[in-house]
């Protein structure tokens, strides 16, 4: 008998063991998530301080939150394309069918030129794409189709500007982090392209940190930081009303305590006048530096700019480049509008290339911006 009730009582120590070990996995996972907040919430809190390094203990690897996978960068634009395509179809479509005309009239000439200014392309650009179409048109000779559509394509990939140097300054350095400033009007897609860049730089395995310098409203921070918690980036904010400048001063300086990779700054988008806004970001971007030492610089500062707000959308984007030298420009909505010209147009008034283009709501909407694949988009369409 007594071997049965010893065996008995073995059994039931193991299973409270086991039960308890069942349940403190889900708190101790909950007590990850809430370190991290924690962190977030303290501008400036000391790094990693009194968290447990990931996978020790349980033996279980690295039991942080489920984490969202982001999609690889490089296939994005051929996912996104449709999206593209279908937005831009009047665009593509029209412009063949009037190039296939039996007779390229002065009418017809008029009538692409239309269509392209429709678009947001700008007038000279159209211009200058309409008189080279015209004249390879007239030396060739040819009212082919194929033919016809390899000039069109050609002439807008030369407008689009293929030689521009699209690549982000994100590739990590030694000794300090990478700092991008991401700068535009309310609602253009700041935050949105802010925590679509994280998942970009996490899924090439880069360490990224967030700064939300925009503290005009709590939300702004607590939108910026839940893009952050998906993909396991945490985000540096201050109180609301905060000096936005101190904020993007300390997420740089924490990225350099931190060994990280690539600090991304938020900034807030109110355009009260030139003036405050000059004032306003001169000084983020300046005293965002300063941690960095005298011989580095911020190294990018993208311009995030809706695609669908068109001239308007210009305008403001000039007034934005006057107040802080823009590196790349970030072409959001570009799923929503017809108007995909405006890529031309905004290249050529600000002398910066396009970098990355939004192409909806989703995370991983957001593609590096190539100047032959979107034309093919367009043109194929
Ligand atoms: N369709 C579409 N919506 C976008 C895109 N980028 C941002 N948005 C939306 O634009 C709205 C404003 O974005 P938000 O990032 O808050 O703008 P912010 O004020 O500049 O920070 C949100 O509803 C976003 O989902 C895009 O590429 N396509
Ligand atoms: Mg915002």
């Amino acid at each position: 008998m007594e071997p049965v009730i010893y065996a008995g009582i073995g059994v039931l120590i193991l299973l409270i063991i086991a039960g308890g070990a069942f349940l403190l996995a889900p708190s101790r996972r909950r007590r990850r998530t809430l370190d991290t907040d924690t962190a977030t919430g303290v501008p400036g809190a000391p790094a990693g301080e009194g968290e447990e390094a990931p996978g020790d203990g349980d033996g279980e690897p690295a039991s942080a939150p489920a984490l969202e996978q982001p999609t690889e960068p490089t296939t994005r634009l051929a996912r996104l394309r449709d999206r593209l395509a279908k937005s831009n179809t009047t665009l593509g479509r029209g412009l063949l069918t009037l190039l296939s005309r039996d007779t390229l009239d002065e009418e017809t000439w008029e009538e692409i030129e239309d269509l392209l200014i429709m678009a947001d392309i700008g007038v000279d650009p159209t211009a200058e794409i309409v008189d080279a179409l015209r004249e390879r048109v007239r030396v060739l000779g040819t009212r082919e189709p194929a033919v016809l559509r390899d000039l069109l394509r050609e002439e807008l990939i030369r407008a689009v500007d293929p030689t521009m140097d699209r690549e982000l300054a994100v590739e990590p350095l030694d000794g300090s982090p990478r700092v991008v400033l991401v700068v535009g009007v309310n609602g253009a897609g700041k935050t949105t392209t802010v925590g679509k860049i994280a998942r970009v730089l996490v899924a090439q395995d880069r360490s990224v940190l967030l700064g939300a310098a925009d503290t005009f409203r709590a939300a702004a921070a607590e939108q910026l930081s839940t893009w952050g918690s998906r993909v396991g980036v945490e985000t540096v904010r201050g109180e609301e009303g905060a000096d936005p400048a101190s904020v993007a001063y300390t997420a740089v300086q924490r990225g350099i305590d931190e060994d990280v990779d690539v600090v991304l700054v938020d900034t807030a988008g109110r355009l009260q006048n030139k003036k405050g806004l000059m004032d306003e970001l001169g000084k983020v971007k300046r005293v965002a530096a300063r941690p960095l030492g005298e011989d580095r610089a911020i190294d990018e500062v993208l311009l995030v700019l809706d695609a669908t707000t068109g001239q308007n959308g210009l305008q403001q984007a000039k007034v934005f480049s006057e107040a802080v030298d823009i590196t790349g420009i970030v072409l959001t909505k570009l799923d929503g509008t017809a108007k995909g010209g405006i890529v031309v147009a905004v290249q050529r008034a600000l002398g910066v290339p396009v970098k990355l283009i939004g192409l909806g709501e989703g995370a991983d909407d957001l593609a590096p911006f190539d100047a032959a694949g979107f034309v093919d988009a367009i043109v194929d369409a």
